[in-house]
């Protein structure tokens, strides 16, 4: 007969072994550029063989889609198109800084890729934030960056007219822009000029559009939006079961594949852990809350929090 001790052991957590910590996040002259200009720039941010993985990915996708006359493609969901494409999802390069904004909740909110050929028909954007209009997150949470998204530069992009991105430094503060919908060059505005194999942190409540690309290069690059899990997905309702389970554990429940839609709001116990407390190792914050309190009902503050005490400073005009 089994012992007590071994028919009452609690089974071991699975995955424990594989917590980890998260990976640097924002030194403070990158949160210093990125609340001032809306835009934060990390130059040699991915290795050359990473780059050149992503850009083969990219033309699979193009190959066995309908191209346009004109050049223009873009695929939504992307990571779930190539596994060349999954380490994305929590790549080091950039995971650290969105945990930094969004911690325990964090979501991949879209993926994107967009190859921009040369041409007027490269279908520029006018003038617009991302996220809702009509009452944009500003309007309830004016200081706080509640979407942003990642820019994975694929090809060097410098040189303006190249159907770069454009945008105005520091207009992320502002809900109302004059320029809106319209694609008129405006004052103060500049067009992102980047290396290939940088990095771009953009708060999508900046005005921002794109240019015609009047070069003869075709541009290339890759988008990853993130926000709080309890903001709508935009690319997808849930992903696959089956390429799900060939992500690795923080990759998984970055996607936030919930069948209920209340479960992006409470995630599910077995979700926490996202990662570890950077300094600490720790799974919670110390002296918060009595003992009895589950890991899933346990607030864990988040870098931002610390970091809007350097004046995250919006004003809700
Ligand atoms: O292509 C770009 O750089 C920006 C596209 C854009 O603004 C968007 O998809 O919301
Ligand atoms: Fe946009």
């Amino acid at each position: 007969m089994a012992t007590v001790s071994a028919t009452c052991a609690p089974p071991p957590i699975e995955g424990f072994r594989s917590f980890r910590r998260p990976p640097p996040g924002f030194t403070l002259g990158q949160w210093q550029e990125f609340q001032d200009r809306g835009l934060l720039v990390v130059e040699n941010a991915f290795r050359d063989q990473e780059l050149e993985a992503w850009r083969g990915a990219i033309l699979r996708a193009q190959s066995s889609a309908e191209i346009r006359a004109d050049g223009f493609f873009t695929l939504r969901n992307f990571v779930e198109a190539d596994p060349a494409f999954t380490d994305l999802i929590d790549h080091s390069a950039y995971v650290g800084l969105v945990y930094d904004l969004y911690g325990e909740m964090l979501k991949l909110q879209l993926s994107e890729l967009f190859v921009r050929a040369p041409g007027g028909g490269t279908r520029p954007e006018r003038w617009h934030i991302d996220g809702p209009r009509v009452l944009p997150y500003a309007a309830f949470a004016p200081g706080a960056p509640m979407q942003v998204k990642v820019g994975v530069w694929i090809t060097d992009m410098l040189h303006p007219d190249m159907g770069n991105l454009a945008f105005v430094p520091g207009s992320h503060r502002h809900q109302y822009f004059d320029a809106y919908d319209t694609d008129e060059v405006v004052r103060g505005e500049e067009q992102l000029l980047v290396r290939r194999g940088s990095l771009t942190l953009m708060d999508t409540a900046l005005w921002h559009r794109t240019v015609p690309n009047d070069s003869a290069v075709t541009r290339m690059n890759v988008y990853l939006g993130y926000c709080p899990s309890w903001l709508p997905t935009s690319d997808r309702e849930t992903s696959d079961p089956v390429w799900l389970a060939s992500l690795n554990r923080e990759q998984r429940i970055i996607m936030r594949s919930y069948a209920k839609a209340y479960s992006h709001a409470k995630p599910p116990p077995e979700d926490y852990p996202l990662f570890l407390d950077r300094d600490s190792g720790a799974d919670r914050e110390p002296d918060r809350y009595r003992d009895h309190v589950k890991l899933l009902h346990r607030k864990r503050t988040t870098a931002w929090e610390r970091f809007r005490a350097v004046a995250y400073d919006r004003p809700a005009n």
